[in-house]
């Protein structure tokens, strides 16, 4: 096995080689979706910033394209930072911000938005009005960056990330012409609560009948379980008032130790889909010992649940990756029953009915070693209405246990995707959702599903084997 292609993904989007972190630029655009991303080409580990750039028909099979954008002008010579991507009038255009290092000792940074169209969707050209926002409002501090656009009632507006006094923030900007903009004012902030010094990747955006606002606060500190990492994904939810966002949520989107920067898009079908990064600056990463680093997550579509609460369902392409489907339920589990002994391109389709059941814990092991050496846990507490996904004998690489409370119900439905070194579960149709970076050995891929006092009903059980998108 080629050394390089140590625990690569194989039906996820991922950078060719060397780097990836944020999706950027997502956008259904003439038909086809077009995933950009923060992207270093020429090492495993973070430097100075590209876009990536992915194509595809179904968000599902990817296809590379060249690289999109590489520093260079005056404007950008340390990175083209994330943004995103609208359709102008048919010129598929990026916004995206110019990092420029003025004193690495100090730290001292200058950030700007920019903009560059294409005529082909392949390669791009950065406008002569650059930069099209010079700098940060008056009195602001220096991180101002990942710009979000779009279009609302023929105005083109954009949210970017800010902080005030170590205090994250959301500004609003509108412009008529993409190239002139002008600043609207704060659209949210952190009001001096445990929500960040800087605000990163922020999108805007309607949902149902509310507005939803993400973002990718940076400095978080833990709270117990609350809070894994000092990046965090939050969303929060509220209403939009005369150009004021009035929140009344700020809530971890995903509880799993590797997700961050999430960026949505609207697409054909008028669904709300979010990618985001799976890993995480804090973790480590043992990819990078085989020349790469980063993944995006699997599309999930989001939902405003009947309270207010957002839930990302996997989108329903996803099925197109099942190659054999193997249904071994019902099941009448007292200990432990074995579900699968081969094969790490893997979903895992359950259902658990409490009501008929007397267990007080179950769940599922997987990338389980022959040997008993490694295994990944997802444990269900009744007692505790937790979850938990425990990776401290996941493999090589990072450890730790994330527990969550979930609902009380009268089922559990569980969809779990494995695939080689990520692992990501959606929990009562994307009501809580945990997504993980594993990196066991090649060889462990048992399954089983187990009950702890008492035994578990599960109504359906199946096993599909994944294919892979890629050819490598
Ligand atoms: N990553 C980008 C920034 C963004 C951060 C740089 C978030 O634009 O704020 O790679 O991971």
């Amino acid at each position: 096995q080629n050394e390089r292609a140590a625990y690569r993904l194989r039906y996820h989007l991922m950078a060719p080689s060397g780097w990836m972190n944020d999706p950027n630029g997502l956008i259904y655009f003439n038909g086809q979706y077009h995933a950009f991303y923060q992207h270093y080409p020429y090492g495993e580990t973070w430097g100075p910033m590209h876009w990536g750039h992915g194509i595809s028909d179904d968000l599902i099979h990817w296809h590379h394209l060249p690289v999109a954008l590489a520093p260079g002008e005056a404007y950008d010579r340390d990175g083209c930072f994330s943004g995103s991507a609208v359709d102008d009038q048919g010129t598929l255009t990026l916004i995206y911000t110019g990092h420029n290092v003025i004193d690495p000792e100090k730290d001292v940074i200058v950030q700007n938005q920019n903009i560059a169209r294409s005529r082909d969707g392949i390669h791009f050209y950065k406008a002569n009005a650059n930069p099209v926002i010079h700098q940060q409002p008056a009195g602001m501090g220096q991180d101002f960056r990942d710009p979000k656009v779009w279009r609302e009632n023929g105005v083109w507006f954009m949210v970017v990330g800010a902080t005030k006094h170590d205090q994250g923030q959301v500004l609003l900007y509108e412009s008529a012409n993409l190239e002139e903009w002008t600043y609207r004012g704060v659209l949210a902030q952190n009001d001096g609560g445990n929500e960040g010094y800087m605000w990163e990747c922020p999108d805007f955006f309607k949902l149902g009948d509310k507005y939803v606002l993400l973002a990718s606060p940076q400095g978080v500190e833990p709270e117990g379980d609350r809070y894994l990492n000092h990046h965090q994904t939050v969303y929060m939810v509220g209403d939009y008032v005369n150009g004021q966002f009035i929140r009344s949520s700020f809530t971890e989107l995903d509880y799993g130790h590797d997700f961050y920067a999430v960026q949505t898009l609207l697409d054909g079908k008028g669904r709300r889909i979010a990618i985001g990064w799976m890993d995480m600056w804090e973790s480590p990463k043992p990819s990078q010992k085989h020349g790469w680093a980063g993944a995006m997550t699997l599309p999930r579509e989001l939902v405003l649940t009947e309270e207010g609460k957002i839930a990302m369902k996997p989108i329903e392409e996803l099925t197109l990756l099942r190659q054999q489907s193997t249904p071994i339920g019902p099941l009448h589990v007292k200990h432990v029953h074995p579900i699968l002994s081969s094969g790490n391109l893997v979903e895992l389709e359950a259902q658990f009915a409490l009501v008929d059941s007397d267990a007080s814990a179950f769940g599922i092991r997987f990338c389980c070693a022959a040997d008993g050496s490694e295994e990944t846990v997802l444990r269900f507490d009744l007692l505790k209405h937790t979850v938990t996904l425990d990776r401290s004998r996941s493999g090589e690489g990072p450890g730790g246990a994330r527990t969550v409370s979930i609902k009380s119900a009268a089922t559990i439905d569980v969809r779990l995707f494995i695939d080689r070194s990520s692992v990501e579960v959606f929990i009562n149709d994307g009501e809580t959702v945990i997504t993980s970076r594993i990196y066991p050995q090649e060889t462990s891929t048992g399954m089983t599903v187990f009950a702890e006092g008492g035994s578990i009903v599960m109504p359906t059980c199946t096993v599909h084997k994944l294919k892979s998108i890629w050819s490598e």
